[in-house]
Order: structure tokens, then sequence, then C-alpha cells
């Protein structure tokens, strides 16, 4: 429908950027999304707030709130993903061995987990506000092959990950886990589970190997519009079961997000500016 349109209008010898015909969704901007019902828009930034009231009166809520930053702040980290002439946001280099990757100073954080679970979408759904930078995904598990650099300026870095599990590259562990052990600007990992199958045996196996690594991590739980709500909360409890009994480096709080709707998008952004130190909170919350 927009190249019909834009076909008329077109002179010999005029080259249209492909990266100029691609949308920005409506709700990538939080500034659009605020326009929805309040009900709507709580969902939309805390997506935990949508499950809480079916949440048996004895659980414990406090970790699922730790981070609960202000809509201001929200859109002060939001700005952080527009790009811009003097803030450029890029897709930098691709790294199959530690070797190859590169030498950056600024924090970064990297996106983990099975493959398929979603961490390029995720990464996409960050990016909306400049689709111009292309994140490929598929829904053919083993898609990413590569340890993915891209930059946000000079705020910080984020790195998409090879899956690991069904169809992982070989290499996998010969590429990430001396990447995990040795980035030292990496400020946080976070670890991606798939919200309507909950953790499985390869994740549990991530876990302990990012519990080895003592470094913070965090957990993702991903395509949260997929499931039923009564699945969610099944596996999102059991997941708090083992995030409180068998962890001491994970972030008590799981985010949960759909990069198909944007639930939780903006909420993971401030949190990525909070932790890479890009933002200064209004409100103080732990992280
Ligand atoms: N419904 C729904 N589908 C999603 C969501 N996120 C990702 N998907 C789908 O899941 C499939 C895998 O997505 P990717 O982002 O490529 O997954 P990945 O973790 O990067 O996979 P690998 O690169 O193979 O490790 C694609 O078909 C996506 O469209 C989501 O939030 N909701
Ligand atoms: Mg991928």
């Amino acid at each position: 429908m927009i190249c019909l349109r834009l076909r008329p209008c077109l002179q010999p010898g005029t080259q249209v950027c492909r990266s100029h015909l691609r949308l920005v969704h409506k709700f990538a901007s939080l500034q659009k999304a605020t326009t929805l019902p309040a009900k709507k828009v709580q969902s939309l930034l805390y997506p935990f707030s949508g499950l809480e009231a079916y949440l048996d009166r004895s659980v414990d809520r406090t970790p699922f709130q730790l981070f609960h930053p202000s809509l201001e702040d929200m859109l002060k980290a939001e700005s952080l993903f527009h790009s811009s002439a003097s803030h450029k946001i890029d897709y930098y280099v691709s790294a199959e061995r530690m070797d190859h990757v590169p030498a950056l100073k600024q924090p970064e954080v990297c996106f983990i987990g099975r493959s398929n679970v979603g961490k390029s979408s995720l990464i996409k759904g960050l990016f909306a506000l400049t689709p111009e930078v292309e994140v490929r995904v598929s829904k053919t598990p083993g898609h990413t092959k590569k340890m993915n650099f891209f930059r946000v300026g000079k705020a910080f870095t984020l790195v998409d990950m090879p899956g690991y599990g069904h169809r992982a590259p070989k290499d996998f562990v010969d590429m990430v886990e001396p990447y995990l052990y040795s980035r030292t600007n990496l400020m946080r990992t976070f670890l991606l589970v798939d919200g309507s199958v909950g953790l499985q045996g390869a994740d549990l196996i991530a876990l302990e190997m990012c519990e080895e690594i003592r470094r913070p991590y965090v957990i993702v739980v991903t395509k949260i519009d997929k499931c039923t709500r009564g699945t969610l909360l099944t596996n999102l409890m059991n997941l708090q079961d083992v995030v409180k009994s068998q962890t001491s480096s994970c972030f008590p709080q799981p985010f949960l997000v759909s990069a198909l709707n944007f639930w939780g998008i903006y909420l993971l952004r401030c949190f990525i500016a909070h932790v890479t130190g890009s933002l200064k909170l209004t409100d103080t919350c732990q992280s």
C-alpha cells in the first residue's frame, strides 16, 4: 500500500531508502500509549498490575514491584531510545568469538535465553522508535547465530545473543560463557523465559550458569500476550519459588513483556537506562 502510494512520486534516479518505509508502531511511544483508557495504560506500563487481583492474598507482592518508576522517569528513559544526529542508535558489529567482540567502553546489557524465546523481538520492541535499526527476528529457532551489538549513542550497548537449546549454534557455550565471565562493562544480563511455557530444563541450566558467574542478572518473562492469565500466573509463581530458593545474583523482580503489543517495554527501557547509569530516577527504587 505504501509502495503503491509512493510510486507516482518517484522520479527516475530517485532512491527511496527502505528504512524510511518502516512504520513506527502506534504504541512504540509511551506518550501515545498514555492516550488509552487508564486501566489499559496501567497494564502496558506495569504488566504485573493486571495480574495482581488474581493472586492469592498470601502471596507477597513486594518482589514484583521493586522497580516501579514514575511516568516521568519512563518518559525520560524513552528519550534515550530516539535516534538523533548527536545520539545515534545503530547496529554496530557481530561477533562469533571473544576476540571479535568490540572494545566498547560504554555500559552494556545483554539478552540470553532459549532459541525462539523472543530475544531479538524484544530488542526490536525496545528500538521500535527507531525502526531504521534492523533487528532480525524469525519463527525458526536458532536464527541469531552471532552476538550482535547495537549502540545507543554513547549511553549504552545492547547485545542480542544466539539462543541455547533447540538448534543453538554449536559453539554457543564457547561464545557466550566467556563473554559473560569477562565483559567488564556488562551491567546486566537479561535472561528471557517464555511466559507461556515457564522455566524449562535448559533455562535452569542457564540460571545455574548465571549463578556461577555471580554477576547481576534479571529474568524477563516473554510472550505474555500468548498465554491465559492462569498459565502465566502458574509459571510466574513457579519462577518466583526458584528465584527465591536457588538464586543469589538474580534481581527478585521478573519483568513481564510482550514484544507484540508493547506490554512492559517502557518499564524495561527505563530499567536499562537506570542500570547503565544513563538515567537518574526521581523515585527511589532498588535494582
Ligand atoms: N505472540 C508473541 N510472539 C512473539 C513475541 N516475541 C517474539 N515472538 C515470536 O517468537 C518467534 C521468535 O522470536 P525471536 O525474537 O526471533 O526469538 P529469538 O529468541 O531471538 O530466537 P533465536 O534468535 O533463534 O535464538 C518469532 O516468531 C516472534 O514473532 C511476543 O511477545 N509475543
Ligand atoms: Mg534472535
